[in-house]
This record gives C-alpha cells, sequence and structure tokens, in this order.
C-alpha cells in the first residue's frame, strides 16, 4: 500500500519534470542559446514534423545574444535545467553555417545536421539511461572540424510514455558557436535535416521501455561521424 502511493506520486512529480538546455560551458541561460518555446513552461515538442524540431525557437528569426567560441576537440558542457528527469537517449548534432552568414543569423534550414554525440543505455533488468538526472552533457566538439560558425543542437528524447505513437517527448535547443583550431577535414556521411530525420515510428522514439523490458535500443538519427 505504502510502495504503491510511493510510485504514484513518484510518476506524479516525474510527469512534472520536464527541462529545458538553456546554456553551454559556464555561460549565462539564454546566452548563447536560443530561447526556447518551453523558457518557461519546460515543456517538450512532441511532432517530429513540426518547425518547431529543429531548435525549439520561442521567436524563429531571434538570434541569442552571443556566439560561444570553442576550441575543436575540446569538450564543452550542454546544460539542462533543472535536470534531465526522464529517461531517454540523448544527442548532439551540429550544422554549419554556409557563407554570408553567422550563427546568429542562420536558421538552420536543409540536410545540413550531422551527429557528434550519443548516449546509449545499459539493457538488462531495467533500462539505465546515462543521461537520467545529470544537469550537464559534455560534448567533445570534433577535432577535424573546419574553423567558423555552426549550429550546435541539443536534443533529449523522453521515453517514459514512448508506446504509443507521439507519446515521445523531445527536449530541444540549439547553441551558436564558432570554433577555431580545427584540422579543417570534417565530412560527415550522414547529413539530416529537421525536421526530416526522424519518424514517428522509429524504433527508437515508438517504444515501451517498461514492459517487456527492450533487449536492445536503436538510437534515432544517423551514426556519429568520426573525424
Ligand atoms: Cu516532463
Amino acid at each position: 500500500m505504502k510502495l504503491s502511493i510511493a510510485i504514484a506520486s513518484l510518476a506524479a512529480a516525474a510527469a512534472q519534470a520536464h527541462y529545458t538546455f538553456p546554456s553551454i560551458g559556464n555561460s549565462a541561460d539564454w546566452q548563447y542559446v536560443r530561447t526556447t518555446t518551453n523558457f518557461q513552461s519546460n515543456g517538450p515538442v512532441t511532432d517530429v514534423n513540426s518547425e518547431q524540431f529543429r531548435c525549439y525557437e520561442r521567436n524563429p528569426g531571434t538570434s541569442a545574444p552571443g556566439i560561444y567560441s570553442v576550441a575543436a576537440g575540446s569538450t564543452v558542457a550542454y546544460n539542462a535545467k533543472a535536470s534531465i528527469s526522464h529517461p531517454g537517449p540523448m544527442a548532439v548534432y551540429i550544422a554549419k553555417v554556409p557563407a554570408g552568414q553567422t550563427a546568429a543569423t542562420w536558421d538552420g534550414k536543409g540536410r545540413v545536421w550531422s551527429k557528434i554525440y550519443q548516449d546509449r543505455p545499459t539493457l538488462g533488468n531495467t533500462m539505465t539511461w546515462p543521461s537520467n538526472g545529470v544537469r550537464s552533457i559534455n560534448v567533445q566538439i570534433p577535432r577535424c572540424l573546419q574553423n567558423g560558425d555552426y549550429l550546435l543542437r541539443a536534443e533529449h528524447v523522453a521515453l517514459h510514455s514512448a508506446g504509443s505513437v507521439g507519446g515521445a517527448q523531445y527536449y530541444i535547443s540549439c547553441a551558436q558557436i564558432t570554433v577555431t583550431g580545427g584540422s579543417g577535414t570534417y565530412s560527415p556521411k550522414n547529413l539530416v535535416s529537421f525536421p526530416g530525420a526522424y519518424s514517428a515510428t522509429d524504433p527508437g522514439v515508438l517504444i515501451n521501455i517498461y514492459y517487456p523490458i527492450p533487449k536492445s535500443y536503436t538510437p534515432p538519427g544517423p551514426p556519429v561521424e568520426t573525424c
């Protein structure tokens, strides 16, 4: 009896505990990350075909105040607020800003995104997710990137109610960065667009993670690129 009450209240708390990804490095919230539609509600995107699926921007066309400088090959923290409180995979994508634009002006449209980070669950009697409860993801910026401006897109997929189509929740934001010191040989094999890269029926987003416990897991989207 006590246990069932405890579980019920835990489930209720988890349903409330949405999150955002408002900052990178040690910077202030929304200084280098474009303000997202959920900056107050913390709620998710649930439609993979929505324009909001790209950067979840509150005011598309309005950039963040700054562009964050990062050395190729270094590790940058992409921070969650307050913490990643739902189970599911974390991914980070990057897109090179075309000539004539900057990370503050470009909208990130087109087949321009490649995946540079993906975590995976530990499988067993439960699925254990590396990002569960954490406040920050450490992302290595590929050492082989070309120098210049990029958009960096953080995405956490919450799978706690993903057993029906459209049940997966996407927590997304885009940071404006400029990369220095890259070797310049980055040549991604799999470029995708947002929206477009995911389908609501992809096996990694249409999945009951609780019963029966899956024996394998395939994250949505392309493989992680290597230098
Ligand atoms: Cu939530």
